[in-house]
């Protein structure tokens, strides 16, 4: 999948006559604005469209983006902005974050191929010298597709001694079977590594065999057809497995989960209360502990609400004085084009105030304004 869209994005950047083509196939789109807007507006329309295409292709989740693709994007405009803001003396941060959080990774991209057609130098480079702390990091993690991000935050949750487990199991147990496809691909293409070995070597016992029953990725595609029956068998074996027996059939418990449709899933854990006393969550903290229960509870999280899982884990983020900026900035950064505007409403409905106003009263400076503005709005 991440191949037609990457096939796709080079045409779209080097071949006028496909642009046509795939213009004529976007008539047809619900999104479709007045044709002279379109006009002005080719190539933002373009990345709004490959971004459709890779929902429709990968048979995915709908999205509920914070960032869309700025309609009268200009590319070398923006790279002449970012350009001079990086000459300026002190450097103009303002402006470097005021364009880059408003434009779609695609059309960061395309800045970042005008700046270094006009700059002759290589634009990721030049913001690295320009920015500094909790800006630069969001900045930095801007400049790469969602694939990339996440596999970056997996390789920085391994390296060196220990491992951040609480990153890996964030990352490993919420992405989709489609982003986890992607991400393997890109983690190899990035590090010339294999993603199972690098996980299989920092982790050990039952979390690793859970989180790599995850990356390889075989989980059903939702079907049409309800199967009661597997429904039923899968709740029961759920049970059996665990609160029913003395100990915990953790092998049984990794297939299930890992292997499961999420909507199938949903319904399973309904089912669970039939049989067992507590409902999934309770008897996965009864029956499992350490990263194990932490990596089980995501998952159920996830499959029952992954937008509140992510709210939560944001409010966690933010609950004392100051942030834990890692999370935030992680968080903020990989769903800023997934589901953001999604997690906020959850937030908000769940945590009493907006996600806007909890980051402007726990961050500061240029880092609170990049995210706001990643944000997109107050609730
Ligand atoms: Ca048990």
């Amino acid at each position: 999948m991440g191949r037609v869209k990457r096939l796709l994005d080079h045409l779209c950047l080097f071949n006028h006559h496909t642009l046509h083509t795939v213009h004529s196939w976007d008539c047809s789109a619900q999104h479709l604005r007045s044709a002279d807007h379109y006009r002005k507006s080719r190539m933002a329309m373009i990345s709004e469209f490959l971004g459709q295409l890779t929902l429709q292709l990968g048979g995915g989740e709908p999205t509920y983006p914070t960032v869309v693709p700025e309609p009268n994007f200009d590319p070398d405009k923006d790279a002449a902005r970012i350009e001079t803001a990086i000459k300026t003396k002190g450097v103009d941060e303002q402006t470097i974050f005021d364009v880059l959080t408003k434009r779609t990774y695609n059309q960061r991209r395309e800045i970042a191929f005008a700046y270094e057609r006009r700059a002759k130098k290589d634009m990721i480079s030049a913001l690295k010298g320009a920015l500094s702390g909790s800006l630069e990091t969001v900045i930095l993690g801007l400049m790469k597709s969602t694939a990339q991000y996440d596999a970056s935050e997996i390789k920085a949750s391994i390296k060196g001694l220990g491992t951040d487990e609480e990153s890996l199991i964030e990352i490993l147990c919420s992405r989709s079977n489609d982003e986890l496809k992607e991400i393997k691909k890109v983690y190899k293409e990035l590090f010339k590594k294999e993603l199972e070995k690098d996980v299989a070597g920092d982790t050990s016992g039952d979390f690793a065999k859970l989180l790599l029953a995850l990356v390889e990725a075989k989980r059903d595609e939702p079907s049409s057809v309800i199967d009661y029956q597997k429904i039923d068998e899968d709740a029961r074996a759920l049970y059996d497995a665990g609160v029913k027996r003395k100990g915990t059939d953790v092998k049984c418990w990794i297939s299930i989960m890992s292997e499961r449709s999420v909507p199938h899933l949903q319904k399973v854990f309904e089912r669970y209360k039939s049989y067992s006393p507590y409902d999934m969550q309770e008897s996965i903290s009864k029956e499992v502990k350490g990263d194990l229960e932490k990596s089980f509870l995501t998952l159920v999280q996830c499959f029952e609400n992954k937008q509140l899982y992510f709210a939560n884990r944001l409010q966690d983020a933010m609950k004392s004085k100051g942030a834990k900026e890692k999370v935030l900035t992680r968080i903020i950064v990989s769903r800023c084009e997934v589901d953001l505007k999604k997690i906020r409403q959850e937030f908000k409905a769940h945590h009493g105030k907006s996600l806007y106003q909890t980051i402007a009263e726990h961050t500061k400076g240029d880092y609170q304004r990049a995210l706001l503005s990643l944000c997109g709005g107050d609730d």
